[in-house]
C-alpha cells in the first residue's frame, strides 16, 4: 500500500496505523523511535477507514492504533505509557521515576488533549473569516501562553531531560504554520520561549526530527482538506 513504510528496518511484529500528519499518531513514532523499536507504519485514509483500523479500534475508529503480536493497543497517551513499559532501552524513562512529577506530567498531557485540538479544529475547520476561527485563534493564543507559563525557562517541560509532555506536544509544532497563516498570528512573537522549544525539540532529539513531517506538508494537506469541503 502507498505510504506504508518500515521504520528501523522491518518489524513484522509491530504496526502503527497512522496519518502522516497526526499529531496523536507521530507520538507513538516518536516513542517508538526513542526505542529504538522495528515497526511498520501503515497509513490510513480516514475518509475509507480500512477493516484493521475498524476491527483494532471498534469503539472509536480513530488512529493512532498499535499492533504489537497482534494485540491492539489505542489512544496515543496510553500507547505511549505501553510502549515504555513493554519495550526497554538504555535511556531515560519518559515519565519521572517521582510519584508527584508522574501526575504533574500527566496533568500536562491531559491538559493539551482537551483544550488544543479543539480549538486547532476552530482555526483550521472554519470557512475564512468565519467568526469561529477568530474566537478558535483567541482561544489557542490563550492555550499556548499558558503552556508558556509552565515551561518557564527550562529547556523542556519536565526540566533538562525530553519526556512525556514534550512528546504530548511537539507533534502539534509542524502545525503551527498552518494555524499561523490560517489564524493571522505569529507563535513566535505570542509564545517565544515555546517556539523555542519546539526547534530545541527537533534540534536536539532525533527520535523528533526523524519522526514528524515538514511544516509545509501538513499546510498542504490541510489546504487539500479546506478545498475539498469548500471552506475556502
Ligand atoms: C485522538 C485520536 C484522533 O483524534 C488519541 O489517540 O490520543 N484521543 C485520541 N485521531 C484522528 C486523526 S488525528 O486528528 C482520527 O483518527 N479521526 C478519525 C475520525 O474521527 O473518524
Amino acid at each position: 500500500m502507498e505510504g506504508d513504510k518500515a521504520n528501523g528496518g522491518g518489524g513484522g511484529d509491530v504496526v502503527l496505523l497512522n496519518c502522516f500528519v497526526s499529531p496523536f499518531g507521530n507520538r507513538v513514532k516518536i516513542a517508538l523511535a526513542r526505542k529504538g523499536v522495528a515497526y511498520e507504519e501503515k497509513s490510513e485514509n480516514l475518509a475509507a477507514k480500512s477493516p484493521l483500523l475498524l476491527s483494532s479500534n471498534p469503539v472509536h475508529a480513530k488512529i493512532p492504533v498499535l499492533l504489537v503480536g497482534g494485540k491492539a493497543v489505542s489512544e496515543s497517551l496510553v500507547i505511549l505509557e505501553f510502549v515504555e513499559e513493554v519495550f526497554s532501552s538504555a535511556g531515560e524513562p519518559l515519565l519521572p521515576g517521582d510519584p508527584y512529577a508522574r501526575a504533574q506530567a500527566r496533568f500536562w498531557a491531559s491538559y493539551i488533549d482537551t483544550k488544543l485540538p479543539e480549538c486547532a479544529k476552530r482555526v483550521w475547520q472554519s470557512p475564512k473569516g468565519a467568526a469561529a476561527a477568530e474566537e478558535g485563534k483567541r482561544d489557542m493564543v490563550a492555550v499556548l501562553n499558558t503552556l508558556e507559563a509552565e515551561l518557564g525557562g527550562k529547556p523542556y517541560f519536565g526540566g533538562e531531560a525530553f519526556g512525556y509532555v514534550d512528546v504530548a506536544l511537539v507533534p502539534f509544532a509542524p502545525w503551527f504554520t498552518t494555524y499561523e497563516r490560517l489564524g493571522g498570528f505569529s507563535v513566535a512573537a505570542e509564545c517565544p520561549a515555546l517556539a523555542a522549544w519546539a526547534a530545541r525539540c527537533v534540534r536536539e532529539n532525533e527520535c523528533v526530527a526523524a519522526s514528524l513531517p515538514e511544516a509545509e506538508s501538513v499546510f498542504q494537506f490541510v489546504c487539500g482538506m479546506r478545498k475539498h469541503f469548500g471552506l475556502d
